[in-house]
């Protein structure tokens, strides 16, 4: 593999075809706003000096020769001409251009030769290890003519071990001839991850685990530095779906599931296995009967499924059994047009409800300490909601071991609201079921016709609200909420790249360059640093400084929920009636101890740092209400918090309920909150905490 210096060298050659400049963003980090640096290309072929410039054909016969028919710039192109199959093509060599862990954006113009119409081009990398090639594309099915020049352009990282990496450019279908001219190579110099900002793993350490979908690219350098400061789940966006693992019938592949697997036992993280059922990705041998012919439904065929389903169950589910903690058994498996609400996949033509269940009971076996999910999107809509709902419900009733609903939860910046969160949620609780998020993201789009190569400020900022909209509902709902999974790391790779088209889309709380976004400090409950940047939220957000300004009471944040006036009692609440409820034990002579705080700094960074606070109520009656009070020592001032509403008077800091957990049961039953606040020099926790006016008892 290249050394870095030997990049730097290419680099500089390369600088003349800087054409990435939509990618060039402005990012920030608490400390020190950085800005991003300019695309590096590396390589670029443009013909023009006469030869193929390393390019040579993927066959046998056909020819890829310097052309001055027609030229994208100049006079010269590459034509492929002669070609006997769809794959055959022009094909270069990267072995040793590219950087392993790095993200390149692959660009290329096509036309098709004269007289050969309409032709749809894809550009793909082969890469082999040991003797075995495997094939992925980087720029999906293009529509080119002979009439003019398309550009093709796609991102692909090298993460995989390789003996043999090259790019080439093929037909989807047929053996058309095509010129090919300008490609390039290049790449964004990766900037350094946060390391001062708080981490979403612990700013939510007493809600849920928080996850990313991830492949290996994401396991390596900045990304995996990312990956592993945020995240306390993953899970793996292709690797262990059916043609990753078994694209042969009884042959297992599982090099890349591994290696994510291994990444979350490294870095003690959970693991969610997705999934074993789909109707998607799924290789045609599955669904083929025993003559090799698509399978039409018979009880041979359902018997023979149900059986390569079992099969498939146990070598998956059994080799990361004591790995993965919650499988999505079943994925989408609904269809709210059906008047029983199955989609008619065929999975479900040949065999009915049973491959569900067969899936249930076999996954059950295997990873007995697996919670198992049925996993679909859209599941906020309540016409697929509750046709989800009705199916989960005569599963369990059946005693099929199901033990959980995912909500897939992919939106966009105004779909869904909080309302129809909250309600899908609420739908479920009634069946007994775990819930998790897993899946989430948030498209910058609300229609295919729209297209940026950088973000709007505003889109950024109503991507903010709407992650901060979801986030209120999962808090709501954290004892029915056990894991939420972005799907994805950071918008440098998102599927919604080339779904529903193929633009540039940015649905996560990282940019490209794995910064931290609005919808991040939205997520957390802080302002965005670059309050007064270009891609911040409007400074009317009801948000509060971030941690490294100087706080401001001013700007005082709203709790991630209103408090409700019935709920919420003001700062200067008297003692609760827990208080006058719960009497000291009779001739102990020690004041009551009602309340016991944890009071834990979860993070710390130059200015500021984050505390997380659980009370519990160990006192005889509940708690319906409450103001929790402490003094600061060294002249910290709280600037935001979230579960709860704050308020600071000199030293003395008041923190009261939020609208949704005022209520702390008796004999032991705890709420938790976080905040972030500013420091200087010494930072030393509170010593005496009161609730309701009552001194509680500390850890
Ligand atoms: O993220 C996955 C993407 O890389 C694949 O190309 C795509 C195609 O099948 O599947 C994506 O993941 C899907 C997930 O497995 C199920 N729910 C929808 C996700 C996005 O398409």
């Amino acid at each position: 593999m290249p050394t870095l210096s030997s990049r730097a060298g290419r680099a500089t050659l390369g600088l003349l075809m800087l054409t990435l400049s939509a990618l060039a963003v402005v990012v920030a980090s608490t400390s020190t706003p950085v800005r991003a640096a300019d695309p590096v290309t590396v390589l670029t072929s443009s013909f023009e000096d006469g030869t193929v410039q390393g390019w040579a054909r993927r066959g046998t016969a056909e020819l890829v020769e310097n052309s001055t028919a027609v030229a994208h710039a100049g006079t010269r192109s590459l034509l492929t001409s002669g070609r006997t199959a769809s794959w055959n093509g022009p094909s270069r060599d990267l072995l040793t251009t590219v950087t392993r862990g790095t993200r390149y954006t692959y660009s290329v113009w096509a036309r098709a030769a004269a007289g050969a119409g309409t032709v749809q081009l894809r550009m793909s990398v082969e890469r082999r290890w040991q003797g075995t090639a495997n094939y992925e594309q980087v720029v999906n099915s293009t529509t080119v003519t002979d009439g003019g020049w398309t550009q093709l352009t796609g991102g692909y990282t090298l993460a995989n071990d390789a003996d043999f990496f090259a790019v080439y450019v093929e037909t989807v279908s047929g053996t058309a001839s095509f010129h090919i001219d300008d490609f390039s190579l290049s790449y964004l110099p990766a900037s350094p991850i946060q390391t001062d900002i708080p981490s979403l793993k612990s700013v939510f350490a007493n809600d849920f685990p928080i996850g990313a979908a991830v492949g290996r690219p994401q396991l390596l350098a900045e990304r995996g530095q990312l990956l592993a400061k945020h995240f306390n789940s993953v899970t793996a966006g292709n690797a262990m779906k059916w043609d990753a693992t078994e694209p042969t019938e009884g042959v297992f592949t599982y090099t890349d599931a591994d290696a994510i697997v291994a990444f979350a036992r490294a870095n003690a993280m959970l693991v969610r296995g997705h999934t074993f059922v789909w109707h998607n990705q799924t290789p045609a041998w599955v669904f083929n009967d025993a003559n090799g012919q698509p399978m039409t439904a018979t009880a041979a065929n359902k018997t023979l499924l149900l059986a390569r389903l079992e099969a498939h169950i146990r070598a998956v589910g059994g080799r990361y059994a004591a790995d993965v903690s919650a499988w999505d058994v079943v994925n989408e498996v609904i269809d709210e047009n059906q008047s029983d609400g199955l989609r008619r996949s065929t999975w479900y033509t040949i065999t009915g409800l049973d491959y569900i269940r067969t899936a249930f009971r076999v996954a059950r076996q295997v990873a007995p300490n697996a919670k198992l999910f049925i996993n679909d999107y859209n599941t906020n809509v309540a016409a697929k909601r509750d046709k989800l709902y009705n199916l989960v419900a005569q599963l369990k009733a059946e005693g099929v071991p199901i033990d959980g609903v995912g909500h897939q939860q992919h939106g966009n910046i105004s779909w869904p609201t909080g309302a129809e969160t909250d309600s899908m949620i609420a739908t479920f609780i009634p069946l007994g079921v775990e819930q998790q998020i897993t899946e989430m993201d948030t498209s910058i789009y609300t229609s295919s016709s729209e297209s940026f190569t950088t973000p709007p400020a505003d889109r950024l900022t109503s991507q903010a609200a709407r992650y901060k909209a979801w986030f209120d509902v999962y808090r709501k709902y954290k004892a029915n909420i056990t894991s939420v999974t972005f799907w994805g790391l950071a918008d440098d790779e998102t599927w919604l790249d080339s779904y529903p088209v193929s633009r540039k889309d940015f649905p996560l709380l990282f940019d490209v360059q794995l910064q931290a976004k609005p919808a991040y400090w939205a997520v957390i409950g802080a302002a965005s640093p670059t309050a007064s940047g270009p891609a911040s939220p409007s400074a009317s957000a009801s948000a509060p400084p971030s941690p490294s300004a100087s706080p401001s009471r001013s700007a005082s944040p709203s709790p991630s929920v209103s408090p409700s006036p019935s709920a919420s009692p003001s700062a200067s609440v008297s003692p609760s009636p827990s208080a006058s409820a719960s009497p000291p034990p009779s001739g102990s002579g020690v004041p009551p101890v009602p309340c016991r705080v944890k009071y834990t700094v979860t993070n710390q960074w130059n200015t500021g740092f984050q505390g997380d606070v659980v009370i519990t109520n160990s006192g005889p009656a509940a708690v319906n209400g409450w103001a929790l009070r402490w003094t600061f020592a060294n002249g910290q001032v709280v600037n935001q918090s979230w579960s709860s509403t704050y308020a600071q008077s000199g030293a003395n800091v008041t923190i009261t309920n939020a609208a949704w957990n005022g209520a702390i049961v008796a004999n032991g039953g705890t709420v938790s909150f976080g905040f972030l606040s500013s420091w200087n020099g010494t930072n030393a926790k509170p010593t005496a905490f009161t609730l309701n006016g009552n001194t509680c008892a500390l850890g």
